[in-house]
């Protein structure tokens, strides 16, 4: 693999190289990253990057499309029975660029949003006020319960009632319970707002069935296509067909240029794999995964926040260990285990430091681990954090977790 490049490029090679051995030697425990199928991969580097192709199938601003056309027209076909969904656009570049597709297509720059509280575990795109959201809308944010560290759905109510907000922008990056879609349904519909849900973490569980869908309640749903859903980097847009041409529109021309149709592609194979008996078998096997790993921390003294988890992530709360979530991601990282630092609800730390670390199981579950290995991860992260100022005893952990990882090759046969 990448011959061309170590001769072209011997210093990029280096580089790539050294990601491969990172990703093979390394437990990846960042809830938002997956290792793509080789499939994938081979359609991502496709020349399919070479064509242009603004406009949809059947409408291109370019000739030659014939061949993009079906790529896009699989991709768009996959995904709408994927999710049951009546519309898909498979254009957005990422998954912020599909939320700003979102928001215009069903509201005005000044317009209130109500978005979760982007430290109780919301996302940038959902009203931080250094993003785009934050500075076109006005923002309304939800919490979580201070006791139950669950969504505050009551106060959420309140606050609907006393803002008015004209969109609810339901979908967390760090949220372990189960959304409940049909309230916020309820709640949009009481006050005369437009319910999108962003479901990029969990896209790959719903799409197999094991955690809620909400495409009965959303008029839009985003979602990237990276993450549980292990496919390209990329976006995704489903919705009612109402909307249909507005998103459309509002995608293109009015949010992007031209498609990369090497990743619409390669988001065509991911929806494939995901349509696959193994893909359920695989989602059902990450919820596993993240409960036992969860119960193996907890059962070593580390507080789960909101008590566990119901999908692939969780947000551990390390202040009893006193460490921060900036050090624990340190001491992880020599000893080879790869994670986020996190805020936790009410953190008392700023976000560069925060109390807590994201754990997510999708990336060590494609690579074939099973519960009864989660819990030799929660003893190297255990010890990991025992030992956070011992560089040596970090040095042997990370010689263990890479003779674990030995076992459970990435991409097996792929030479480099
Ligand atoms: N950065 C992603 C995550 O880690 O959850 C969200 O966009």
């Amino acid at each position: 693999m990448y011959d061309e490049i170590r001769k072209y490029d011997p210093q990029l090679y280096k580089a790539i190289k050294g990601e491969v051995l990172r990703q093979q030697n390394n437990l990846e425990l960042i809830a938002s990253e997956n290792y793509a199928s080789k499939a994938v991969l081979e359609a991502l580097g496709s020349i399919l990057t070479n064509k242009y192709a603004e406009g949809y199938p059947g409408k291109r601003y370019y000739g030659g499309c014939e061949c993009v056309d079906i790529a896009e027209k699989l991709a768009i076909d996959r995904a709408k029975k994927l999710f049951g969904a009546e519309h898909a656009n498979v254009q957005p570049h990422s998954g912020t660029q599909a939320n700003i597709a979102a928001y215009l297509s069903l509201i005005n720059p000044g317009d209130k949003v109500m978005g979760l509280n982007l430290s109780h575990g919301g996302h940038l795109s959902h009203g931080h006020p250094l993003n785009f959201s934050g500075r076109y809308f006005k923002i309304v944010t939800m919490n979580v319960s201070k006791e139950t560290e669950l969504l505050d759905y009551e106060e959420a109510e309140k606050l609907m009632e006393k803002e008015r907000p004209k969109l609810i922008m339901a979908g967390a990056s760090n949220y372990s319970r189960i959304w409940d879609w049909k309230r916020l349904k309820k709640m949009a519909d009481n006050w005369k707002a437009f319910l999108v849900t962003d479901i990029a973490h969990y896209a790959g569980l719903i799409a197999a069935g094991v955690y809620p869908s909400p495409v009965e309640y959303a008029d839009i749903m985003t979602t990237t296509t990276h993450k549980t859903l292990r496919g390209p980097r990329g976006g995704l847009i489903l919705s009612k067909a109402p909307y249909a041409r507005t998103i459309d529109r509002t995608n293109f021309p009015g949010n992007q240029g031209g498609p990369l149709m090497h990743a619409i592609a390669a988001k065509a194979v991911c929806f494939k794999e995901a349509l696959s008996p193994a893909f359920t078998e695989y989602q059902k096997q990450v919820v596993k995964n993240a409960r036992k790993l969860a119960r193996e921390l907890q059962a070593r003294g580390y507080r789960i926040v909101a008590g566990g988890t119901d999908c692939h992530l969780m947000s551990v709360d390390l202040r009893a260990k006193d460490i921060t979530g900036k050090d624990a991601e340190i001491a992880l990282d020599k000893a080879g285990i790869t994670v986020n630092k996190n805020t936790i609800p009410y953190d008392p730390q700023p976000p560069m430091v925060t109390s807590g670390i994201r754990i997510g199981t999708p990336a060590v579950t494609t690579r074939g681990l099973k519960d009864r290995d989660m819990a030799t991860i929660a003893s190297y992260i255990d010890d990991a954090i025992k030992h956070k100022n011992d560089d040596k005893a970090l040095k042997g952990i990370a010689e263990q977790v890479k003779t674990l990882c030995a076992r459970f090759p990435i991409y097996p046969g792929f030479e480099i």
